[in-house]
């Protein structure tokens, strides 16, 4: 770390504020150039830990920029993660307020229930198939608080990797119905077709992503809970969206996510 706790409680405060009020503010990494990856996830925790004493709930966890689309949609070769709070959650078919962010993007979601604990390191996808509940697909509104959407990863594993909404929708699924790797999604937003992909393009198999995580989370001393809900990453590239936009996401053998914003 090279940060000390007065300059992270002070960065947390700037970006959750950033957060709530939907103002777009300037890179951290520029007013902190030596800022190591502790030091981001430091300010991450310390985001978290304000909203649960407010009384949020943590909801989920995220995986972030695993697809290839979005590494090179943000020049980046790193996964980073995240959480998602209880009042981030839509329900599927409902409105959400354009003016409560600053330039949302949505992104299509493969995510999964756990219903062991996965404990890194070491953990990997057959960990990941026997602990894991059911399959839901979700679709992720992303809102990066940086000045448009430029960031490097520290800065934005600092601002919780952009969370801000998520919906989820479809039905659940058991793994052994599936296959994660060649499940098609179609990204759709006023009905035109936008993106389509297949599980794959998350790292292979989206569930490497949660066996990322673990070992991720591992290096830090905590792991997966049973019964979490993880979303393992946009499948597509993301898409802005503006007042009136009709996203609709069609995941195969998983149904339909749908919202629209107002
Ligand atoms: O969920 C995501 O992939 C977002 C990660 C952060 C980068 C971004 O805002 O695109
Ligand atoms: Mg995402």
């Amino acid at each position: 770390m090279t940060l000390d706790t007065k300059a992270i409680l002070a960065l947390a405060e700037y970006l959750e504020n950033a957060e709530l009020k939907a103002q777009d503010v300037t890179m951290i990494t520029a007013d902190h150039p030596g800022m190591d990856w502790d030091d981001a996830y430091a300010i991450q925790d310390e985001i978290r830990r304000r909203k649960e004493a407010r009384g949020n709930k943590t909801v989920g966890l995220k995986a972030g920029l695993t697809s290839f689309a979005k590494m090179k949609q943000m020049g980046v070769e790193t996964p980073v993660f995240g959480f998602v709070s209880d009042y981030m959650a839509r329900p599927d078919g409902g409105e959400i307020k354009h003016a409560e962010l600053i330039h949302p993007k949505v992104e299509a979601e493969i995510c999964i229930v756990t219903k062991a604990a996965l404990k890194g390191p070491g953990c990997n996808i057959a960990a990941v198939m026997a602990a894991t509940d059911f399959v839901v697909p979700a679709v992720e509104v992303i809102d990066s608080r940086y000045r448009d959407f430029k960031f490097d990863l520290k800065s934005v594993i600092a601002d919780n990797t952009s969370a801000s909404r998520f919906v989820i929708g479809g039905r659940p699924r058991n793994l052994d119905e599936l296959d994660l790797r060649t499940l098609g999604v179609v990204l759709e937003i006023n009905g035109e077709i936008k993106s389509m992909a297949a599980g794959a393009a998350v790292l292979g198999h989206p569930l490497a992503a949660v066996a990322m995580m673990a070992n991720h989370l591992a290096a830090r001393g905590q792991e997966i809970p049973a019964g979490a809900f993880i979303m393992t990453g946009g499948v597509t590239e993301a898409f802005l969206v503006n007042p009136g936009d009709n996203v609709s996401v069609r995941f195969q053998d998983l149904g339909t996510v749908s919202m629209r914003f107002v």
